[in-house]
């Protein structure tokens, strides 16, 4: 071989690692899997027209979930790594380099990879039903942000194999990440899908506050609003006002790394500060827009659970807005050590503080609920047990995090790991997990097992405890974060091992979730009610899984908490809520489409031209997307009614008619 081409190819191709190797087998083995059984099955077809050019909502949803999935097992498989590495001290499993991208990818992955599709599952799978509306507002723009997040996962996950991941840190600061100390393709690979995926949720932001805003079923105010819908309001705003700021400074980022700029740099005037703050401005609110949808999920839960509605419904409204606008200014607090002076690091200590007050009082509210409800421990509800504990310890410890002249002690330690750990596995994956058993019912018409759900609620659980709470101690005795290995003697070893063992234990809760999933499939109890919880809100009006129009007719709605209302009011033989109130008409709804689909593949091919500095990539994938645009705008047949007597027979098929 010319030494050119093998040069090339030991260059394009990640090499060296073991751990690398077994990547490379297991994607062409799980890929030549996939394709085997598509063709053997003959699914292809049903794969395109059913998932693939699909805009229903639903569907995109299921389709988020599944992604969000894949990539928990992804980052998680990290995390193992991580923890194995730092077992014992002088360990030797991992390279100081390999610790870096593993601990850059891990976190970029989790909060835009599993945390974002997590909840964006959950805004599709839910919002539209709970609402009493039949799609969200921009159908086709809900599909390309669903393949623009997707294609934007790929591409990251290929920076594994091809080219070599990034390792910067999440944060990705300049001037480390700068051209001058990260050649690269790495980090290129980080700001292209950061960036791919930034657009898809942007769209979804405002689709989905649109959604709320504009297509409410008739008398649904928005004081009657559901909880969840209402965290969703928060963090759609959150979304549009935050995420320019992202854009923006991977924009300029990228422009100093491929085009010779000095935005970030010292040289010719540049400022690292400027990013570092931009970065903060989106990736605080970021952290709200993961768990405000949590709380969500939770107020639903505790309400049904409980078989009472929720307590201080206008204050849990309040404190969500509350905690929506304080959010947006506390950036500051994720770098108070770095000369911003006291004024400044004081007013962004108080207003951090100020957010306790808000969390503090839906956590009392979830309480307020509970008291003197007729508890059902199911699933759902395990998880939010288990997250106000968390919760607490989270909140305690950042405020802590939030007094500047303790944070120049702790600032980046393992106390801050702990902390944040904390707040997004116990908040954020605690609250998504709870939502997922809570509506898989309505998605798939089936329920998760309870005792395969407890087992691995338990393992995970305690192994959190087990995992996180060692690591305030490594914090406060000098273990600083981002360290591939310590040396003996510093007393750090025990506590590490037990922290691995804690890693390990949620990892057989995270297999023993999934294995639900696939067990459940098979044998989980099918729901012919469509209200398997004796439920609240206007979802669980309609069979499980709803079909594709949603409502054959728009409910009226009068009242919080619809569904229960209309429920008593027919017990009381009352049908007045009742929802066959008017005749069926047609319905209008939107045509599949496969271009999102290939919008996200151009994309991809952007990004991927952009990683390697193969400039011809990039511009054919632009042109692609432009042309991809036009066709789009020239499109005058992009909906379809469906016929009265179709709704009537799938209306009969349920036994609703
Ligand atoms: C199974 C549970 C998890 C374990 C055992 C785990 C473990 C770790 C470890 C060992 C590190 C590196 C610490 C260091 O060397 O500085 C880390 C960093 C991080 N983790 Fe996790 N993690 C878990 C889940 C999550 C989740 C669910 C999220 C977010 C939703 C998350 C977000 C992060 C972030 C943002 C970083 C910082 C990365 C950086 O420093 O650039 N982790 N985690
Ligand atoms: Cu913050």
């Amino acid at each position: 071989m010319p030494v050119d081409i093998k040069n090339f190819l030991t260059h394009f191709f990640v090499t060296g690692y073991p751990l690398i190797y077994g990547a490379d087998a297991s994607i062409i083995l799980a890929t030549v899997a996939i394709l085997f059984v598509l063709t053997y099955f003959k699914k292809w077809k049903w794969l395109w027209t059913e998932w693939l050019t699909t805009v229903d909502h639903k569907k995109i949803g299921i389709m988020y979930l599944i992604a969000a999935l894949l990539m928990m097992f992804r980052g998680g498989v990290d995390a193992i790594l991580m923890r194995t590495q730092l077992m014992l001290p002088n360990m030797h499993f991992l390279g100081p380099q390999h610790y870096n991208e593993i601990f850059t990818t891990h976190g970029t992955l989790m909060i835009l990879f599993v945390a974002m599709p997590f909840i964006f599952a959950l805004f599709n799978i839910v919002v539209p039903l709970q609402i009493g509306a039949r799609d969200v507002a921009f159908p086709y723009l809900n599909a390309i942000s669903f393949w623009l997040f997707f294609f934007a996962a790929l591409l990251l996950n290929l920076s594994f194999v091809i080219g070599g991941s990034p390792d910067a840190g999440w944060s990705s600061y300049p001037p480390l990440a700068g051209a001058e100390f990260d050649k690269g393709p790495g980090e290129n690979y980080y700001l292209l899908s950061l960036q791919i995926t930034g657009i898809g949720s942007m769209a979804t932001g405002i689709n989905f506050l649109v959604t709320i805003l504009k297509m409410r079923a008739p008398g649904l105010t928005l004081m009657r609003l559901p909880l969840f819908t209402w965290s969703v309001v928060g963090a759609c705003i959150l979304i549009i006002v935050s995420f320019p700021a992202l854009t923006a400074a991977l924009a300029l980022l990228l422009i100093d790394r491929v085009a010779g700029a000095h935005f970030f740099t010292m040289l010719a005037g540049g400022m690292p500060m400027m990013y570092v703050n931009l970065f903060w401005i989106w990736g605080h609110p970021e952290v709200y827009i993961v768990v405000l949808p949590a709380f969500g999920v939770f107020s639903e839960v505790v309400a049904t659970f409980s078989k009472k509605r929720i307590f201080g419904y206008t204050s849990m409204v309040a404190s969500i807005m509350v905690i929506t606008v304080i959010s947006y200014f506390v950036w500051v607090h994720h770098f108070f050590t770095m000369g911003a002076g006291p004024g400044v690091n004081s007013f962004f200590a108080l207003a951090t503080m100020a957010i306790a007050i808000p969390t503090g009082v839906k956590v009392f509210n979830w309480l307020f609920t509970m008291y003197r409800g007729r508890i059902r421990i199911t699933a759902p509800m395990l998880w939010t047990l288990g997250f106000i504990p968390n919760f607490a310890i989270g909140g305690a410890t950042g405020v802590l995090l939030a007094v500047a002249p303790a944070d120049y002690q702790y600032h980046n330690s393992y106390f801050l790991i702990a902390h944040f750990h904390q707040v997004l596995i116990g908040g954020t994956i605690y609250g998504m997990l709870a939502g997922m058993y809570y509506w898989w019912p309505k998605m798939f018409g089936h329920r998760l097992s309870e005792g395969l759900a407890k087992h691995a609620f338990w393992w995970f659980n305690l192994g959190f405890y087990i995992c996180f709470m060692p690591q305030y101690a490594l914090g406060l005795m000098g273990m600083t974060r981002r360290i591939y290995t310590y040396p003996k003697g510093l007393g750090w070893g025990p506590y590490n091992f037990i922290a691995t063992v804690g890693a390990y234990m949620m990892a057989i809760g995270f297999v023993l979730i999934v294995a639900n999933v696939v067990y459940s499939a098979f044998y989980g109890e099918r729901d012919t009610t469509g209200d398997i919880w004796d439920a609240r809100t206007l979802e669980w009006s309609l069979p499980s899984p709803a079909p594709h129009y949603n409502f054959a007719v728009i409910p009226h709605v009068d009242r919080r908490d619809a569904w229960w209302v209309m429920k008593q009011e027919r017990k009381e033989g009352k049908t007045t809520l009742d929802l066959q109130q008017e005749p069926i008409r047609p319905i209008h709804m939107p045509n599949n489409s496969g271009r999102p689909f290939i919008l996200g593949v151009c994309f991809f091919t952007v990004g991927f031209g952009f990683a390697f500095s193969w400039y011809a990539l990039v511009v054919l994938g632009f042109l692609a997307v432009a042309v991809l645009l036009l066709v789009r705008s020239f499109e005058y047949e992009d909906s379809h009614y469906i016929p009265v007597e179709e709704i009537k027979e799938t209306e009969a098929a349920y036994g609703r008619l």
